[in-house]
């Protein structure tokens, strides 16, 4: 038995599925998580010894790789000087500084724990501002798993197999309205039904949480008309796209700004760090200036936002890095692209700069309906051949691929291209 085993036989009786967040649980594959010691680069080593070429990158923290030197050295420096006070601290100034000068759209910033938080707080400050309650999110989508945003949710939700969450009162989300991805005219209806009372439209601006769905020609657009039309506010989760898909995420990448964002991952470096800023007027709503309470014992950290502050300096001043790395996941796609077409695979490849994801399934996938018609059987026959010849890819076929600075074409690309092949020629 390895130890991996050992450790997850002991794990599922201390802890709900073993883990402490349910997709790392490796359920929707059918295989034993590997329980990870260390992480450098584009590599994870798990504790049998085992290395893997790391496609997971904690979910995206990861864009320059796992433990950059100067990240790491900026955290042992500030927890040499402690490693929480409870009060405010010049690392949250220069923190808040640097977002609102990289993401024009941010005039303020709040910092807080988590992605889920993030969109939570958001979406509190959107009604507060507002005075409205109803929220349009879309089918696929994944917000965190704050009570109103666990309808038709996407990633774990949606690996799960249930649409919604057990231990959700019908009251948490009776002002949740459904849209489809992708489908202006599903949201056009709502706010012609009840335009009035909605607060905001909550978007993943690139779908990465049903497997990877961009958003088609002119449906973010047509988000920011119908909210600007009806007086609601539209709200980009870039939990995942932040500071990934342009030094400014997706809103800098497709040019549409939103009137509030969410932050996760990336802007924390793989310490737990979220964020919510926006117009001045709407987070001016916020405790303890307005009447919007939101409060957080760690929010602003000072080890986490030192890691936060190395990652976001580097992407900030490493001169070409999205050109770099969106041309090099450009061509890592395309060649999976040519691997799979050649061998016959009935598949659907989407992909945006360094995120992409295989679909299963000889249907063009624009949203969760054809998100749902991947094969996840074969999915997960692929993770498994990956995973056994070192290649790490996420254990769900709702979620995506993360490239970083790390992954090499001739070394990591080459390799896991290599390894891809040789199954695809053998299953198809
Ligand atoms: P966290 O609370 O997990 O930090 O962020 C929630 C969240 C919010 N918004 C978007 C667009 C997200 O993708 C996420 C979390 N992403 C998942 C991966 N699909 C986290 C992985 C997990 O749940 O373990």
């Amino acid at each position: 038995m390895s130890r991996s085993e050992e450790l997850f036989r002991e794990a599922v009786t201390l802890m709900p599925g073993g883990v402490n967040s349910p997709v790392r649980a490796f359920g929707s594959v059918g295989e034993t998580p590997r329980f990870i010691a260390s992480a450098k680069g584009a590599y994870m080593t798990d504790v049998d010894g085992n290395a893997y070429i790391d496609y997971v990158g904690s979910w995206g923290p990861m864009i320059l790789g796992h433990n950059h030197p100067e990240v790491l050295k900026s955290v042992m420096e500030a927890a040499a000087n402690g490693l929480s006070y409870g009060a405010a601290t010049e690392s949250e100034v220069k923190m808040a500084k640097l977002i609102c000068e990289i993401v024009p759209s941010i005039e303020m910033v709040r910092m807080v724990n988590s992605g889920t938080e993030a969109v939570m707080s958001a979406l509190r400050a959107a009604r507060g501002f507002t005075g409205r309650n109803k929220i349009i999110k879309f089918t696929g989508c994944y917000h965190g798993h704050t009570d109103a945003m666990l309808v038709k949710a996407g990633s774990g939700v949606m690996t799960a197999g249930v649409p919604d969450s057990a231990g959700v009162p019908e009251g948490c989300t009776k002002d949740t309205l459904s849209a489809e991805y992708n489908n202006l005219d599903s949201v056009r209806t709502l706010f012609e039904n009840c335009g009035e009372e909605i607060a905001a439209v909550i978007v993943e601006p690139v779908g990465a949480n049903m497997g990877v769905v961009p958003p088609e020609e002119g449906f973010l657009e047509g988000l920011r008309i119908l909210c600007d039309k009806y007086g609601s506010l539209l709200i980009f989760d870039e939990v995942i796209t932040g500071f990934r898909l342009s030094l400014s995420g997706a809103q800098g990448y497709f040019g549409i700004t939103p009137d509030l964002t969410t932050f996760g991952k990336i802007i924390g470096a793989g310490m737990p760090v979220g964020a919510y800023g926006g117009r001045r007027e709407v987070m001016e709503m916020v405790a303890p200036v307005g009447a919007v309470y939101q409060a957080g014992t760690l929010s602003g950290n000072p080890v986490a936002m030192a890691a936060g502050l190395a990652q976001l300096t580097i992407l900030k001043e490493t001169p070409d890095f999205y050109e770099n790395l969106n041309k090099k996941g450009d061509w890592f796609f395309s060649q999976m692209e040519k691997l799979l077409t050649d061998a016959g695979v009935p598949h659907c490849l989407n992909h945006i700069g360094s995120l992409g994801c295989v679909f299963f399934t000889d249907k063009k996938v624009t949203d969760y309906a054809s998100a749902k018609t991947s094969d996840t059987t074969a999915y997960g026959q692929y993770f498994k051949h990956m995973i056994n010849h070192g290649i790490y890819l996420a254990p769900s076929q709702f979620e995506a691929m993360f490239l970083s600075a790390a992954h090499q074409k001739e070394r990591e690309l080459a390799k896991t291209l290599e390894v891809m092949g040789a199954y695809f020629e053998k299953n198809n």
